[in-house]
């Protein structure tokens, strides 16, 4: 069933880029045991179902720069599946984005926002268009502008879009007072907003917390280890790598790497995130070659310069790795890299960035691995609690959002943890997560009726 499923899957998909058939196939080979053993899911068609987007939204954004050009660009709203609750996912500016990567992005947050156990859906979107470069004020134009387009097909309690690549408080403010102007709705339709109209404390942390909570409780469940005094690798220098170096180092750990999506910072003595902070800090994209030029004793390796189909990063030595960036960012090269350094976890901060057969090699080796969709929920959960908030006109204090993340954090590890033993796959993170993620989703499909 899952071959036929692929190969439909594949004829329909030929001209878009092929991440979406990739984040495809990895689940429903988790699922292949499991479906086979409720005969339900067949009947009700829940695979095909699954993997069948409930809506492609796609329309065009133009918008005039600071020369007074006219600019056109692509915008676009996945609503993949909303059994759980209302659609929920993030938006994604970055000149590679196309229905096939929002397919994808939209298809795995189904599952994180599952794992949550939270009442969300699944869904993605954003532009075709590149922050970079862009003054402030261009920035403002074009989120007025997607917004114009975008606000009929969201609402509180019908899709809450919040940041991804390239979208952060800034552009979420501007989203929501465009939002507001339109629509004189003073409700909670996008999370992640600055904490002066409705944001939570703890959203722009959330996500890299959140990776780093989860790789305390696995590493001191599996391993019965801790991340103090350890060397860290991260990739990445935008929201989720900042904030898992930060809690890294809070934690007593070694960061010595970052990267952007020009170089990568090798810094013996630690990653000095004032520095980063300075060079990418409030929508600033500046080079992280700087970085090299400020800090002596760093390296800055450029792209082009990278070992053969790797990356810089995962060639140091370390006990963890966090890839933190962009999909596909860590291949079957640099896992065995990190195997052959002595790399014992591999936890993933970013959207699928850990190519399927390196993820097969780390698993093989015995490297613990997490899959995003389990350690990078923190961010959803922070925005599920935003909405929570914004419902009840509250505000909790940081501490109230920090302890509830934790918690959740750790449940999520529970929740996999257990169900890779349940289903005979133990330590397999991958299946674990696919599989509790999957059962939940597929209940509330069957609940609901075709
Ligand atoms: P940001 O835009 O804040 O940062 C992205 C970082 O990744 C930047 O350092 C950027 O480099 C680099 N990058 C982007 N695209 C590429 C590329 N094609 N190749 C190499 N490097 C690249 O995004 P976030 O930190 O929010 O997102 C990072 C990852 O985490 C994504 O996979 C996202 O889907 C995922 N994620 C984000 C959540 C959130 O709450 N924000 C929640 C859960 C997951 P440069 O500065 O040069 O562009
Ligand atoms: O990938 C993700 O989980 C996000 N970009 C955050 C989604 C959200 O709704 O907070």
């Amino acid at each position: 069933m899952v071959e036929r499923i692929l190969a439909n899957l594949k004829q329909s998909n030929v001209n878009t880029d092929n991440t979406f058939l990739q984040a495809v196939s990895e689940v429903l080979s988790s699922l292949e045991p499991i479906v086979r053993s409720d005969p339900r899911y067949e009947r009700y068609a829940i695979l095909e179902r699954l993997v069948t987007p409930d809506r492609v939204i796609q329309f065009k954004v133009q918008w005039v720069d600071d020369q007074s050009r006219v600019h056109i660009n692509n915008g676009y709203r996945i609503q993949f599946n909303n059994s759980l609750g209302p659609y929920k996912g993030g938006l994604r500016f970055h000149p590679s984005v196309d229905t096939g990567i929002l397919k994808f992005l939209a298809f795995e947050q189904i599952f994180k926002n599952s794992l949550t156990g939270l009442p969300i859906g699944g869904a993605k979107g954003g532009s075709d268009f590149d922050p970079k470069g862009k003054s402030d004020f261009e920035i403002m134009k074009f989120c007025r502008a997607f917004m114009r387009e975008l606000y009929q097909y969201i609402g509180a309690r019908v899709d809450v879009p919040a940041g991804d690549i390239g979208v952060g408080a800034r552009e979420i403010g501007y989203l929501y007072g465009e939002y507001k102007r339109i629509t004189r709705n003073y409700d909670g339709v996008l999370s992640g907003k600055p904490y002066e109209f409705g944001g939570s404390l703890m959203r722009p942390q959330a996500t890299g917390y959140g990776v780093v909570y989860f790789a305390a409780e696995m590493l001191s469940q599996e391993l019965q280890e801790t991340l103090e005094g350890k060397t860290c690798c991260v990739s990445g220098a935008g929201n989720v790598a900042l904030h898992t170096i930060e809690k890294l180092q809070q934690m007593g750990a070694l960061v010595v790497t970052c990267s952007d999506s020009e170089g990568t910072i090798y810094d013996p003595r630690g990653i000095d995130l004032c520095v980063v902070r300075e060079l990418k800090g409030n929508g600033a994209r500046a080079s992280l070659e700087g970085y090299a030029t400020r800090v002596p004793g760093s390296v800055y390796t450029a792209k082009a310069d990278y070992p053969a189909g790797g990356h810089a990063a995962w060639h140091y030595p370390c006990f963890a790795a966090f890839p933190c960036a962009t999909q596909n960012e860590l291949s079957r090269t640099d896992a065995a890299k990190l195997i052959e350094n002595g790399c014992v976890a591999v936890v993933e901060g970013a959207n699928m960035p850990t190519e399927p057969d390196a993820i097969e090699l780390l698993q093989r080796e015995g490297v613990l691995f997490s899959p995003g969709k389990a350690s990078n929920a923190g961010g959803v959960a922070v925005s599920e609690f935003e909405m929570s908030q914004n419902a009840s006109m509250e505000k909790w204090d940081y501490d109230k959002v920090d302890r509830k993340l934790q918690e959740l954090m750790a449940q999520i590890y529970k929740r996999v943890s257990l169900t890779a033993k349940e289903y005979g796959c133990e330590r397999n993170f991958v299946d674990g997560a696919n599989i509790a993620a999957f059962k939940r989703v597929a209940e509330a499909m069957i609940l609901e009726g075709v």
